[in-house]
């Protein structure tokens, strides 16, 4: 039986993955992003697994539905999907998801430039610049970013005593700096950022909460930030991020980054128009910068951007057909 047709255009950001899902939208309930992405979570969820999982997807695997917005005075909203859940923000997967959509023309802005953009996390405005028909760049102006915990000392079996903040970016981020037990990302291969992320992931679930102050769906520290020094002296830091079971992001991570830059302005060593340049794991940049201060909650917070590139490299359609055992997608 055939559960699905879904045309997809393939892209990356800056090296990880985009797939734009064209067709077989599900309809969704809800007020908010945030409520849709529930009921996605809750009703369609087989349509993520078997487009991110093996055999069609694999571990790093993201993607998004572009929507109507909600509010017909934006331009789009999006859902994002990939092999751990739906993110409430994802900053590779917007740039890529409108340099994709604007190129396919599903996409039609009301300000040629600029786009306001709806996300489960919340508002976003995008600047981008095209020509030739070619997005050469996107800019994010990021959801407000805070750092919710600092200093919180873990044991990590094989690894020792290790000290991480948790800041928010879009999803809850465990940063990491180099210190007795951690050289610095640069010193580490993938296989011990795979190994120690799950274990120091738990421990902080285990130790500390971590709730979005405006939106409880969004609560837990899901991501793990590595940082380190860059190869390229041009760029201000590196990173490892982790995410999902098995996932080292290609890209800089734009919510990591978000998350980052709201630790380093909290610590002092941001400051408001400061750019920021950050590394990828494979050498890609991001130009983060603080654009503004802002209160959420008990928080002083940050307003972000993020500012990086895309790349559509093919389309596809794909089956999701019963008669095939592996239809719903599996993990390793
Ligand atoms: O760019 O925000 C991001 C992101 C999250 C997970 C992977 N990339």
């Amino acid at each position: 039986m055939q559960k699905g047709t879904f045309y997809c255009i393939d892209a990356h950001t800056c090296g990880n993955p985009v797939r734009l899902v064209t067709s077989g939208h599900p309809s969704l309930v809800g007020n908010t992003m945030s409520e849709r992405r529930q009921d996605f979570l809750t009703h369609h969820d087989w349509i993520r697994q078997s487009l991110m999982f093996e055999p069609r997807g694999h571990d790093m695997m993201s993607g998004a539905f572009l929507y109507p917005p909600i509010n017909i005075e934006n331009d789009a909203a999006i859902l994002f999907i990939e092999t751990s859940g739906c993110l409430p923000m994802c900053g590779h997967g917007t740039i890529g998801t409108i340099t994709a959509g604007l190129e396919a023309g599903l996409i039609q802005p009301k300000t040629p430039g600029k786009l306001n953009i709806e996300v489960p996390a919340g508002d976003i405005v995008v600047d981008y610049h095209m020509a030739n028909k070619k997005v050469e760049w996107v800019k994010i102006y990021n959801i407000a970013s805070y750092l919710a915990h600092q200093n919180i000392r873990l044991e990590v079996p094989g690894l020792g005593e290790l000290f991480v903040d948790v800041a928010y970016g879009g999803n809850f981020y465990i940063i990491v700096e180099p210190q007795n037990n951690f050289p610095g990302i640069e010193h580490w291969q993938a296989e011990d950022v795979l190994r120690f992320s799950p274990l120091v992931r738990d421990l902080v679930n285990q130790q500390v909460d971590c709730i979005h102050p405006e939106d409880s769906s969004v609560s837990g520290a899901s991501h793990l930030l590595w940082t380190g020094t860059p190869k390229d002296k041009s760029a201000d830091a590196a990173n490892a991020v982790f995410y999902g079971d098995k996932a080292i992001d290609r890209s800089p991570c734009g919510t990591g980054t978000s998350a980052r830059m709201a630790q380093l302005f909290a610590k002092g060593q941001l400051t408001v128009g400061q750019e920021f340049i950050h590394e990828s794991f494979i050498g890609s940049q991001f130009v983060g910068c603080v654009e503004q201060v802002c209160q959420l909650g008990e928080y002083t917070a940050i307003m972000p951007s993020i500012k990086g590139w895309a790349k559509v490299f093919g389309s596809n359609c794909i089956t999701v057909d019963t008669d095939d055992p592996y239809h719903a997608g599996f993990q390793v």
